[in-house]
């Protein structure tokens, strides 16, 4: 199956719609040969609009097409007729859509539910038709004004993704097979280092049917903010989740031990961004059918200070504990 490519940062370069020109008209009929003026006003120009959308999941659509246009304005006509507004452009893009304004590098809108919408370029005004400037002692008024025209603004837009539970740990770890084993999700799983290289969420349904959303994301290694490996910017989809987990390969399966796997992850993560380890976490062992892991276990629990949840992604062990867990947490707050 081709898979499609997964993009999360896009510029795009909008223009809203030129409002139509107000018209300049006189009343021509039939008996009536010399009517006031009947110019209508112009419509206002097209909005562009970006609108959050759940069967979006990628912003590659726009990346193929980074210059929008919103329609213009129609023209007032005569016998007063307004011009029509120009149609808006409504462009969908993802939940966890933040919208930066990339003159001033502000944020200008964060899209997180599905129907949060923002105006990022007003349509131009429609201009006035010659009908308005009729005074008793002006009666053939040629005045008029101009559609207000708009001007090409740029925009970046970056994809948070909006999980409840984010996946942290070194390639190999088990993120993926921890992922297909707790969620409906399929993720593709190897023995090399970086199978998994877009994000992706799964979703949790506990027999209440409470659901939750889990990310997983690339592995990360010592220095990923230096740009090592994949770097460190897939962190971002970790930044909204409310708690992250982080898988350890409690067997040391690659010749790492365990516990400077952690050390490494918690650095990485705060020079990601400062603080972002202090979101509520859980420290899973994974790998714990294999024979290494428990003297592993032993060790790490001596380092950290800090007793994991010890589970086997394959064989299922443990997997109960680890979402017992989980919903305790979220039912807790
Ligand atoms: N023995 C054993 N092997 C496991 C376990 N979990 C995962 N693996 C194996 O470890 C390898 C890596 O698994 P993945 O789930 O792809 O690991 P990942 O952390 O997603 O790796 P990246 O996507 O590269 O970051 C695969 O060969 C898995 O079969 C486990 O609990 N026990
Ligand atoms: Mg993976």
């Amino acid at each position: 199956m081709k898979s499609r490519k997964f993009v999360d940062s896009v510029i795009i370069h909008v223009k809203a719609g030129y409002g139509g020109n107000g018209r300049v008209s006189f009343r021509r009929e039939k008996y009536i040969p010399k009517g006031g003026p009947d110019g209508g006003d112009g419509g206002r120009g097209g909005h562009v609009i970006l609108t959050c959308d759940r069967d979006t999941d990628s912003l590659i659509h726009l990346s193929f097409a980074p210059h929008q246009y919103a329609k213009n304005g129609e023209h007032g006509g005569s016998q007063r007729s307004h011009g029509r507004d120009g149609e808006n452009l409504i462009l969908k893009v993802p939940c966890g859509t933040e919208v930066w304004n990339i003159e001033t590098d502000e944020i200008a809108a964060d899209l997180v539910e599905h129907g949060d919408s923002v105006i990022i370029a007003h349509g131009g005004k429609g201009g006035l038709g010659n009908c308005h400037w009729k005074t008793s002692t002006h009666q053939t008024p040629i005045e008029h004004t101009d559609g207000e025209q708009t001007r090409a603004l740029s925009f970046r837009l970056e994809l948070k993704l909006v999980a409840d539970i984010g996946l942290v740990g070194f390639p190999n770890a088990g993120k993926s097979s921890l992922l297909a084993r707790i969620s409906d999700a399929h993720p593709k799983i190897g023995a090399y280092p970086f199978t998994t290289l877009n994000p992706l969420i799964g979703t949790i349904v506990f027999d209440n049917y409470t659901q939750l959303r889990v990310a997983d994301v690339p592995g990360i290694i010592k220095n990923a903010h230096k740009g090592s490996g994949l770097g460190h910017a897939f962190l971002r989809h970790i930044e909204r989740s409310r708690c992250i987990i982080f898988v350890l390969d409690m067997a040391g399966v690659d010749m790492r031990c365990p516990w400077d796997d952690y050390v490494s992850l918690e650095k990485e993560l705060n020079l990601y961004h400062d603080g972002i380890t202090t979101k509520p976490s859980f420290i899973v062992a994974n790998k714990m059918d294999l024979p290494e892991s428990k003297d592993n276990m032993h060790e790490f629990v001596k380092q950290v200070g800090i007793e994991p949840i010890p589970v086997s992604a394959i064989t299922g062990e443990g997997i109960e504990l680890l979402l017992k867990r989980i919903r305790v947490f979220y039912t807790d707050r």
